[in-house]
This record gives C-alpha cells, sequence and structure tokens, in this order.
C-alpha cells in the first residue's frame, strides 16, 4: 500500500536515501556505494526521511536498510580532511532517537562506527546472521562521534564499552545478539523481518539506549583499565580518550555526554595520528593499484603446489588453504614431510582449541592439503612457492627441476627473503613466469606479502601475484630486485645503527626500550633474539667475501652466535631469558664494551630521542635510495611495507610520511652527522637531498 499523504521532502525520492513509502511500515533505504558511508548527502536525506516518518500520519514506524553488501560502513572518511558540514552525523542519530515511532535497522555487512551509531540510536537492531557491529574510530585515531561512546556503555555496560571502543574490533552477529546490541538476527528476508518487528513495536513503550543510565564502574578499576588500555596502544591517542569518554556515560546525562564526545572527535580529526591513520588505510588499498598493471589480466589460479614444509612452506600452505585454494605441499623425504603435515595440523588444532575455529572448518581446511613426496605431483599446478633453505644454488636447482616438471603456464614463485630473483628465474627456461612472493612469519598471519618482479616477469604475472594477494586478503606490495628488497633492506640498516648506537654507549635493553616507545611492538634486539641470531648470521657470512672492508661492521652479533647464544631458542641472545621473561646479561654488556675499546671509543650515554632520532633518519634515508633506484613506484609502497611487515606505528603512517611531518631537511642534518662516520653505504640519498634543498616533500 502507497501513501496517499505525499512526502513533503524531494529528498526522500532522489539522492543517496530514497523513502520507499509503504504504510504503515517506510522503508528508509539508503544507497551510497561502495560502503554507504554517511557522507553530507547521505546524513541530510537520512535526516529528512525521519521528518517525514513523523510527520505522516499513515506511517506509523520505519526500518533503516542500506542498498548492496554492506549497512552503513561509517561517516565518509574522504571528507576528514575538510570542514565538517552540518547536518552532523549526532544531529542525525538523536533525530532517530527521538522520533515517537518506531524505527528498526535492518544490518547486513559491517555497521562500522557511524553506521554502528545509526543503529544503536534505532528502537531495534534485526542483523543478517553474517552482519557484524563494531566502532573502529581509534584505528584511524578518533573516537566515535556520534554518540557511540554514550550509548554503547548504556547497552552493555562500561567494562564491555571500553573494550569494544578503544580495541576498535568488531563483533559478529551471534555475540551482538548476546549483548543486546542485536534484537533478532534474521532468517532469508532481512528487510522483511526487520519490518515485522518495526511493526511489533507500534504502540510499545520505545526503548532509547540514551534514556537508560549505565551502570558505575568502581573507579580505582576504571583507571586500572584506562591505564591498561593506553599502555597497548603504544602511543597511540585515540584508545585511551576513547575509553575515557565511555566512562562518562556513568557520570552524564546523555546530551552531555555526547558534547564532551564531539569535542573529544572533532580535537582528534584535525590530529596528526588521524592524519597519519587516513594515510595508512588509504595506502592500504592504493598499493593494489600498480601502474601499468591495473587491468591486465590475472592467470587463473587455484592449484597451489609448496616445495618445504617448514616454517614457511607450512605458515603459507594454512594461508592457501584458509582462503579455499587447493594445495599440495611436497617435501624432498616422508620424515620431513610428516613434521610439516604436524606444524599445519597444529595450527589448526591451535585455533580450535581458542574456540576461534569450528571443528567441521578445521577438518574442511586439513582436506584442502594434500602431500607428496618430490616434485612430480606439481605437475598440474597453477602455481608453485617455493620456501626451501635460503641457498641460491639450492633455489636454482630446484628452479630447474620445476622448470621441467610443471606445466607450461604455471607461475613459479620463490619465497626468498633476499635473493636475487632474476637470477633464480634464468636457471629456467621461462623466467617471464617468475616472480618473488615474499610472505612474512607467521604466513597464515602477517598481512603483507612483497611481490617481487624481475625485469623478465611477466605483466599477467605480477597481476596474479595481486589477485591471489587479494584472495588470501592479505596486503600486497609490488617491488623490484635488490637484497632484501624493500622491508628487509631497510631492517639490516636500521639494526646496523642500532648496533653503532651499541658501540657508542647505548646498551640493548635501552635501544629496544627507545624504539618500543616510538610505537614498535618490540626493539630490534628483541626481534632478533626471538627470529634466531642464527638466520642473520648465515647471510652475513654468505656476504662476507662481497663486504666492503670501509664498512663499520659490528661483530658482536658474531661472537653472539659463535657463543652459541642464537636467541629465545637457545635461552639466550642478546638477552638471557629465563622463566620467559627477557633479563639483559652481563656477558653480552662485556662483549659490547669489548667492541667499543676495539673500536677506540670511549661509552657515553645515548639519550632516546637521540636512538630514536638516528634509526628514524637510517631507515627514511634508505628507504629513500629505494625509491631513487626505482625499486618501487610510491613512497605509499614503502610505508606500506614498514607498516604491515615491520610493526612501524601506523599512527605515525609510516616512516616517509613521518618524515614529512618530521622535516625532510631534519632528517638529513641527522643522516649528514653520521655521512663518513659510518663508512659507506651511509651517504645521504639523492632524493632526500634534492627534496630537502627544494622544500620538498614525499606527499604531495
Ligand atoms: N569512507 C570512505 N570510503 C570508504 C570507507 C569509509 N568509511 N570505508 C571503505 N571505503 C572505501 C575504500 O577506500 C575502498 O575504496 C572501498 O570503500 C572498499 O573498501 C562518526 C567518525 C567497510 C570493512 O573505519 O573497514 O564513522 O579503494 O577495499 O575489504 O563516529 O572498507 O575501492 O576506491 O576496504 O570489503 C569508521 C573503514 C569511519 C570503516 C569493507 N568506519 N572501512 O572492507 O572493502 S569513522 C571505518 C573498512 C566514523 C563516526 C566516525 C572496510 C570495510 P576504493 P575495502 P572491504
Amino acid at each position: 500500500m502507497t501513501l496517499s499523504t505525499p512526502l513533503t521532502s524531494t529528498s526522500c525520492t532522489d539522492g543517496p536515501v530514497r523513502l520507499v513509502a509503504t504504510a504503515p511500515v517506510a522503508l528508509i533505504e539508503i544507497d551510497n556505494p561502495p560502503v554507504n558511508a554517511t557522507s553530507q548527502a547521505v546524513r541530510a536525506g537520512l535526516l529528512d526521511a525521519i521528518q517525514e516518518i513523523e510527520r505522516n500520519p499513515q506511517i506509523q514506524a520505519a526500518v533503516i536498510a542500506c542498498a548492496g553488501r554492506t549497512f552503513v560502513a561509517g561517516a565518509d572518511i574522504r571528507e576528514f580532511g575538510q570542514p565538517p558540514r552540518e547536518p552532523h552525523l549526532p544531529d542525525v542519530v538523536n533525530a532517530i532517537e527521538a522520533c515517537s515511532k518506531p524505527v528498526v535497522a535492518a544490518v547486513q555487512g559491517t555497521a562500522l562506527g557511524g553506521g554502528c551509531e545509526i543503529a544503536l540510536a534505532c528502537h531495534g537492531r534485526v542483523l543478517d546472521p553474517g552482519a557484524q557491529f563494531g566502532l573502529p574510530e581509534v584505528k584511524l585515531g578518533l573516537v566515535p562521534g556520534a554518540g557511540g561512546t554514550q550509548r554503547l556503555p548504556r547497552l552493555v555496560g562500561l567494562e564491555a564499552a571500553m573494550d569494544l571502543v578503544s580495541s576498535g574490533r568488531s563483533v559478529k552477529a551471534d555475540e551482538a545478539l548476546r549483548l543486546g546490541l542485536a534484537d533478532r538476527i534474521s532468517g532469508d528476508d532481512l528487510r522483511g523481518d526487520a519490518m515485522a518487528f518495526a511493526r511489533e513495536l507500534v504502540g510499545r513503550p520505545l526503548r532509547r539506549l540514551g534514556e537508560l543510565s549505565a551502570a558505575g564502574m568502581d573507579p580505582e578499576a576504571a583507571a586500572r583499565k584506562v591505564a591498561d588500555i593506553r599502555r597497548k596502544a603504544r602511543g597511540a591517542e585515540a584508545p585511551g580518550r576513547a575509553a575515557e569518554l565511555v566512562l562518562l556515560a556513568a557520570e552524564l546525562p546523555l546530551a552531555e555526554g555526547m558534547a564532551r564526545e564531539r569535542e573529544t572527535f572533532l580535537e582528534l580529526r584535525s590530529s596528526d595520528q588521524a592524519a597519519a591513520l587516513r594515510h595508512a588505510f588509504f595506502a592500504e588499498r592504493e598499493v593494489t593499484r600498480v601502474p601499468g598493471i591495473e587491468g591486465v589480466e590475472p592467470r587463473p589460479v587455484q592449484k597451489i603446489g609448496i616445495v618445504g614444509a617448514g616454517t614457511m612452506g607450512s605458515g603459507i600452505a594454512v594461508a592457501f588453504a584458509d582462503a579455499g585454494f587447493d594445495v599440495k605441499v611436497v617435501e624432498t623425504d616422508a620424515q620431513a614431510l610428516a613434521a610439516g603435515r604436524a606444524r599445519i595440523a597444529d595450527v589448526y588444532e591451535r585455533q580450535v582449541a581458542s574456540g576461534r575455529l569450528a571443528e567441521a572448518v578445521r577438518d574442511e581446511r586439513l582436506t584442502a592439503v594434500s602431500y607428496d613426496v618430490g616434485l612430480a605431483g606439481l605437475a598440474d599446478r597453477d602455481l608453485v612457492i617455493e620456501a626451501v633453505f635460503e641457498d641460491m644454488e639450492v633455489k636454482r636447482t630446484l628452479f630447474r627441476d620445476l622448470d621441467r616438471i610443471v606445466r607450461p603456464g604455471a607461475v613459479l614463485a620463490t619465497n626468498t627473503s633476499y635473493l636475487d630473483v632474476g637470477a633464480i628465474a634464468q636457471a629456467t627456461s621461462r623466467p617471464a613466469d617468475v616472480v618473488g612472493l615474499h610472505f612474512f612469519s607467521p604466513a597464515n598471519v602477517m598481512k603483507l606479502v612483497e611481490i617481487v618482479r624481475t625485469d623478465a616477469t611477466a605483466a599477467d604475472v605480477v597481476a596474479t601475484g595481486l589477485a591471489v594477494a587479494k584472495r588470501l586478503r592479505k596486503i600486497p606490495v609490488v617491488c623490484r630486485v635488490c637484497e632484501g628488497f624493500v622491508g628487509n633492506r631497510i631492517l639490516t640498516r636500521y639494526r646496523q645503527q642500532a648496533e653503532y648506537l651499541l658501540e657508542e654507549g647505548a646498551l640493548p635493553h635501552e635501544v629496544d626500550a627507545a624504539m618500543e616507545a616510538f610505537g614498535f611492538p618490540m626493539g630490534p634486539f628483541a626481534v632478533s633474539d626471538l627470529a634466531g641470531l642464527d638466520i642473520s648470521w648465515a647471510r652475513r657470512k654468505r656476504l662476507a667475501p662481497t663486504r666492503d672492508p670501509r664498512e663499520r661492521y659490528v661483530d658482536v652479533a658474531d661472537r653472539l652466535c659463535e657463543a652459541g647464544r642464537f636467541g629465545r631458542k637457545t635461552g639466550a641472545g642478546w638477552y638471557r631469558y629465563e622463566g620467559g621473561r627477557r633479563e639483559p646479561d652481563p656477558f653480552v654488556t662485556e662483549l659490547i664494551e669489548d667492541a667499543s675499546r676495539r673500536r677506540g671509543l670511549t661509552r657515553h650515554p645515548v639519550s632516546v630521542e637521540e636512538i630514536q632520532a638516528r634509526i628514524r633518519a637510517a631507515i627514511v634515508n634508505e628507504a629513500c635510495k629505494i625509491l631513487d633506484e626505482r625499486i618501487v613506484e610510491r613512497p605509499l609502497d614503502i610505508d606500506v611495507v614498514m607498516m604491515h611487515g615491520y610493526g612501524y606505528p601506523a599512527w605515525r603512517g609510516g616512516p616517509l610520511f613521518e618524515a614529512d611531518r618530521v622535516g625532510l631537511k631534519a632528517i638529513l642534518d641527522k643522516v649528514n652527522e653520521r655521512a663518513g662516520r659510518d663508512g659507506p653505504g651511509w651517504e645521504p640519498a639523492e632524493g632526500l637531498v634534492s627534496r630537502a634543498a627544494s622544500g620538498g616533500r614525499f606527499y604531495s
């Protein structure tokens, strides 16, 4: 039945919000692809629609639904760089809640940020079984700005709300039902179920979350929780601020709480951290658009072969099985294969034991993986990835064999961390089909994959790497060949500079503390102990014959390895490990002091600021050289690698985004301070010199 009383506002019939006027329950449909973000036009249309609902006597209730794959996924992030325009989202959500007639949200996909806040302002919420709710604003350096920190705790309590708002994590439909965030889970007719629920609410007292009161929390417990959230945020401002706002829900009426929330939102919206996190958000999407590859058709890939079932090979196998590929893992002998199979099974068992994976899904994933001894079984594969011992001759021999066995047209990939992919490709008769797919350990967890293209790699093979990364839900960065590609090349410089600081007066735990205060999850020496000192030791020994004698080489790590101290796995490395705790070790201090003496250096205290400035300059300078050499096309490629592969704090935006903020002249001054003292390779990058001289930036 349609309305006999005409709509009074045309914005309800055109634009991104349409009032599908049916009585007695009207349907408000938001249609703003790709994710129904609340642009200014959506906010205006939604407000008009609610006012129409209120005005029109024939409409007794309404449902807010979204076209496309998801309910509103938040405010339009692209608008954040501009002054806010009315109507502001808080006014819109307050109008929804104040409506005298029932308004029900029909939620599919991901109701995030402003979308979640719109749903919270509704008098009822019906979710598609696959729907999720979330307030991820802190991941953008913000706090919710339209009542999320005030309505959510009134519904789920302060503690649960603090967790959700400060972590930004999403809750699935079943948890949302348990928390009371969802009133119903729909069948296969979400809109129909939501309209039926809205009809039921007609004539009943409406439940407005803003009118509820949030039970208080013990002040000391609250303070402890905020402190814990701040500590875990490692320098990011928003999580702590969001948690503090949630606590206000127990102290202030809704309007005052929302006013404080809005004030904080507007303050953080113009902050450096929010700008950096917005940059990070868009950069990790932009990296998939590779100049010269866009529009190139990838090769079809479903059958995967993995050679080597060690830590990396088994992790890669799990990543592909998780993404629904047909995976075949091969090893040289039955014993190694059995060990790999056990590793893969163990990954899934741990997920089932922790409740993160259903047993049926585990069984499905394990069934997707088959095993074989030898290479013959790889003949029919679409993509073969090797994860064997990091040695050029071993890899070249393997690729010669793969070339002979694997079907024509298949993509042959190496997971090498450092080696020249071009040299490996030249071992085959089809170098155009060869590419590097450098995964990061644990390969089924880490999002980053470096796609290493040689001069011979075909464009559709690069496109295939990008398409496979997308299916794996990984973040791909395409780069060309150099020692260590992007991340490991920069990491090498990072570690060298960290070791120079040891010779000059710092100790491992001081450098680690400084870099953890900078925002890295772990400092360089703790990371080395975790990864194993023997791996980089083998690489240094491989490179020893080619090392420039003028290079400032710190041999402390070699001394540790010679003493059998390979890190956590041997109970000692840069630190001593007792009961899982890492402790500074006088044995290491002695080695470092001896290195200082042999270098003729008088040790002196090194400040946190100096440690951070030296290491940041080393990272930026090497990153700029990578850009100058066209190993990557864009600064954002490097920022994404460092954030998603090496824990560079995203609230800094990555090294090059942050270098623009710090100022390239200051960075260059720090680099020049070192040039000549740290040997070859430490001269300033041409691109850094030219940009600093011309007032240029990495980002326009
Ligand atoms: N604004 C603008 N564009 C957005 C967007 C948004 N909120 N979300 C996604 N996009 C674009 C994205 O750039 C990409 O564009 C395309 O949509 C598909 O995204 C007031 C202030 C929703 C889970 O933080 O988490 O609400 O690259 O590739 O993998 O309190 O996008 O195609 O040109 O990511 O299926 C809070 C952010 C905002 C959600 C979908 N909301 N988005 O993932 O697709 S702040 C968020 C996501 C806020 C309120 C506060 C994901 C997704 P292009 P995609 P996906």
